[in-house]
């Protein structure tokens, strides 16, 4: 039987309230029902395009998501989505504790580059203790470090054309006739060059945990959980999603979610 509008209204609000659970701190662990997909859609339907002009009219491009103190971190960050990327590759690389791993830089860019983990490592780095909501209805504050992602864009030189920063993701998070489909996901330049757009490799002080996105992760701050790629192996500018999975820009855009997912 399809849900009836007041089942429907329910779920919306309690997904909101788990998306904007400010006072709460820590993880908020919300019950089974907020998890359900028709959830998500709800939630995306009614919140997302109106977010996404509400955060430019309000505060321009470059505002900054709220940063908490260290206090405010209670339990570790939930492990979401795929947690233990299953193919050869990442296996063997994880084995060495990723010192193999590099990230590549791709597409639309006038210097097309490599930068194994010891040159991410070297470059500056910022740590941001900010809080990831989940569209399922959970939020988790943690203490994020890595690389601005525009001082590795800033390497490879953008050309004019380039528009998204699309994130190319170890794990296969399902299967389909012509094989492994792969997480990726991606956001605009505003967002790319945001001061909080990281390429994290640490959380909480230690290097990133593999059911976090271990080598490495981007944290988007004011979108919600399902931007943040974890496990990039490698960043492609584009133009256009066209020639990427269903051509709107992420997995989960592909499957009927939005593709600026504002909190
Ligand atoms: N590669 C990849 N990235 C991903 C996912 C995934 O399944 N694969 N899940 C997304 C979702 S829905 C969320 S909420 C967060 C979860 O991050 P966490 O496991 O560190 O809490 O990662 C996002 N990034
Ligand atoms: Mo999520």
């Amino acid at each position: 039987m399809s849900r009836t509008p007041i089942d429907r209204r329910t779920f919306l609000r309690r997904g909101l309230v788990g998306a904007s659970s400010l006072a709460l701190g820590g993880c908020q662990i919300l019950d089974s029902a907020t998890r359900q997909e028709s959830t998500l859609r709800n939630v995306f339907e009614s919140a997302s395009g109106l977010t996404h002009r509400a955060q430019r009219a309000l505060g321009g491009d470059q505002t900054l998501a709220r940063e908490y103190s260290r206090a405010d971190i209670r339990q570790s960050q939930h492990p979401n989505g795929s947690v233990w990327p299953t193919g050869e590759d990442y296996r063997e690389m994880a084995q060495d504790g990723f010192a193999d791993f590099a990230l590549s830089v791709t597409g639309q860019v006038e210097t097309p580059l490599t930068l194994s983990r010891d040159a991410l490592l070297a470059m500056p780095a910022r740590t941001q203790i900010t809080r990831h909501d989940c569209v399922e209805g959970w939020s988790c504050i943690a203490e994020w470090t890595g690389v601005p992602l525009g001082h590795v864009l800033d390497r490879a030189r953008p050309r004019p054309n380039a528009r998204y920063a699309v994130f190319h993701c170890f794990d296969a998070i399902e299967r389909s006739l012509s094989g492994p489909v792969y997480y990726y996901e991606s956001i605009g330049m505003v967002d790319a060059y945001h001061p909080q757009t990281i390429l994290a490799y640490a959380m909480n002080g230690a290097p990133l945990p593999i059911p976090n996105g271990a080598p490495l992760r981007v944290r988007v701050e004011r979108q919600l959980g399902y931007k943040m790629a974890k496990y990039i192996h490698s960043i492609e500018l584009v133009e256009s999603f066209a020639h990427l999975g269903h051509g709107r820009g992420s997995y989960w855009a592909d499957r009927g979610y939005e593709w600026y997912a504002g909190i």
